[in-house]
């Protein structure tokens, strides 16, 4: 039975009078496959509810925070608990240390941090702190990658910036982005060669370790070890943005998986357990160049909110206190969800290819494979957004774009999956069929 849209129809419509294109962010207002978005107003485990009573079930997860689920217990417990001392004081309290010390113990590389308000701001800061510890100006980024909207960092960004075909961003100046390379993602002559041109004038590498944000593109064998090594070599710093994949790939992230020891590292999003917060972090030694310390200057108003603390306390215990059976348990059902849905497309003769790290995977509607921005761009878009209302109208709430990553959480049952690929058994056909068309 078709579904309704009425109310978040109208809830659009009112937002679209207040707030550019009725959202707080570009991704969320359904553009990338034809808009409509459905306004939220609950959710709990693995599902969330819209305005007009229809029920999903989650793949988005807040775009990664929500690596237990929505309104997990125990996370809204210490939430609550925390609001009733108070929403925030502009003064530290022991919370602060108490999530440092449980980041730090899950990232070795990691000895002191900082604590931030969102992903931006820690790759803002931390390429900041890259440059004020060479004295370098020059920066490489990679195409397909999105580290947040800071001005240097738009630069032929992934996630939302191409998902709305918006190469970089107006009112960047182009002075502010041309000491910033933008290098194909896995490709190590790219780097070399950017290396030999720039000659001691880089001062960072900065890279998502798994690319999320082109949808899921994970780092090639070797390929993040020859990073280490040539940054290693030309005494460059090399940061991994573990925003989406810290505490997601595994319970220290990318780093953890590759072992591969980064010079920074960015975070956010489960940190926060669903509120804001972004940290960056390293060495004792570079991370003393931070105000007050040295002469980096970096600050802000709610930077280790005591509520955002108390959510990201209770996300990385519980994690920490589980790890050996729910990383596993994440690994199971996202590799039986992924094979579920490719073979439903392979039944249907709709040609598509995944990509999946952990909980975080894609669907590529292309033959691919997808190893970096180019191979990515090649997907049927419009394929991509049929099968993603399909899937939508039979109660599947998948990421909005074919660029973007689509996430499990360990609320999420062997029955979410199986109702998950029978949906996509059935969405595969109105593809097809419209394809045909
Ligand atoms: P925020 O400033 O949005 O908290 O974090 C920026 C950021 C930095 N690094 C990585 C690897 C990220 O994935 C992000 C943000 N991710 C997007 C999802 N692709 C956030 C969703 C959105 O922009 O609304």
């Amino acid at each position: 039975m078709p579904r309704k849209f009425e109310q978040s129809r109208k809830l659009q419509k009112r937002a679209e009078r207040y707030i550019p294109g009725g959202v707080n962010s570009p991704v969320r207002s359904f553009r990338a496959v034809g808009g409509d978005p459905p306004f939220l107003v609950r959710g709990a485990g693995s599902r969330v509810w819209d305005a007009d009573g229809n029920e999903y079930i989650d793949y988005i997860g807040s775009w990664g925070p929500l690596v237990l689920g929505h309104a997990e217990p125990k996370v809204v417990e210490a939430v609550t608990a925390a609001a009733k001392n108070g929403m925030s004081f502009g003064a530290s309290t022991s919370m602060e240390a108490d999530l440092a010390e449980l980041v730090i113990s899950a990232f070795p590389a990691i000895e002191m941090l900082r604590f931030v308000s969102s992903g931006t701001e820690a790759t803002m800061s931390a390429i900041r702190l890259a440059r004020a510890s060479t004295k370098r100006k020059y920066i490489i980024k990679f195409e397909g990658c999105y580290h947040g909207h800071a001005d240097a960092l738009l630069v032929k960004a992934g996630s939302g910036v191409t998902t709305l075909g918006i190469p970089g961003s107006a009112g960047v100046p182009e002075e502010f982005a041309q000491f910033t390379l933008a290098l194909p993602f896995n490709n190590t002559d790219a780097v070399e060669h950017a290396f030999s041109k720039y000659k001691h004038q880089i001062a960072c590498v900065i890279v998502e370790p798994v690319v999320g944000n082109m949808g899921c593109v994970p780092g090639s064998g070797g390929y993040l070890a020859a990073l280490r090594l040539i940054t290693q070599r030309e005494k460059a710093v090399l940061i991994f943005d573990e925003v989406m994949t810290g505490f997601r790939v595994a319970f220290g992230g990318a780093q953890e998986l590759y072992g591969i020891r980064p010079d920074l590292t960015t975070l956010g999003k489960i940190i926060g357990g669903g509120l804001p917060v972004g940290a960056y972090g390293g060495s004792a030694e570079i991370m003393k160049l931070v105000a007050p310390l040295g002469p980096m200057y970096q600050a802000g108003t709610l930077s280790g909110n005591p509520l955002a603390m108390a959510a990201g306390i209770a996300t990385v215990t519980y994690l920490k206190e589980h790890k050996e059976k729910l990383y596993p348990q994440l690994e199971k059902l996202s590799a039986e969800l992924v094979s579920g849905i490719a073979a439903a497309a392979k039944n249907a003769h709709v040609t598509i290819c995944h990509n999946r790290t952990g909980s975080m995977f894609t669907w590529f509607f292309t033959p691919g494979p997808v190893t970096d921005w180019n191979s990515a761009a090649k997907s049927d878009t419009k394929a991509f957004g049929r099968f993603f209302h399909a899937m939508l109208d039979r109660g599947i709430y998948l990421p909005p774009s074919q660029f973007e990553a689509a996430f499990l959480s360990s609320a999420h049952t062997q029955k979410d999956v199986r109702e998950t690929v029978a949906a996509a058994r059935q969405s595969f056909t109105t593809v097809r069929s419209s394809h045909a068309r």
